[in-house]
């Protein structure tokens, strides 16, 4: 994957709160091209796989548990300097720190169940977009 691009899941509590649309207008209209989704759900182990670099965190097991509770949307998003200008739009991790407009501040409902993933570098965005995208998926 190119450096222009970036990963990103709408989390199990956003689509049970039916905010799909809503994130997706904010994505879209922040300059940012869908090149790659999918509608999908974790199992225990693709969640614990995924977010492996957390596992001796204290808030692991509630992680995989959560997000592998329900449907997701992952995504693979476009745009120049698509990693920090995406972490910009989600903004922090606890909806309560996070900036006014931001994709958090609007969805999300805790520091755990917040709304979207955004990934942390062009390194990580390329494996977790490897992680479920094939490349005939991605266009
Ligand atoms: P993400 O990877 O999902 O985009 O979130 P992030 O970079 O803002 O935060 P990170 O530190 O990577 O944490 C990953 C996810 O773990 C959950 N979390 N829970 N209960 C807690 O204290 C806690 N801290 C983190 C969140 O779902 C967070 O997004
Ligand atoms: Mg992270």
């Amino acid at each position: 994957m190119s450096t222009n691009r970036t990963f990103t899941m709408i989390k199990p509590d956003a689509v049970k709160n039916g905010h799909i649309g809503g994130i997706l207008d904010k994505i879209t209209s922040a300059g940012f091209k869908i090149v790659a989704m999918k509608y999908t759900q974790l199992s225990k182990r693709d969640a614990q796989e995924f977010y492996a670099v957390h596992n001796e965190r204290p808030f692991f097991g509630e992680l995989v548990d959560f997000m592998s509770s329900g449907p997701i949307v992952a995504a693979i998003l476009e745009k120049d300097n698509a990693v920090e200008d995406f972490r910009a739009l989600i903004g922090a991790t606890n909806p309560a720190d996070a900036a006014e407009g931001t994709i958090r501040k609007l969805y999300a409902t805790s520091i755990g169940e917040n709304a979207v993933h955004g990934s942390d570098s062009d390194e990580n965005a390329a494996l977790e977009g490897a992680f479920h995208f094939a490349g005939r998926e991605i266009f």
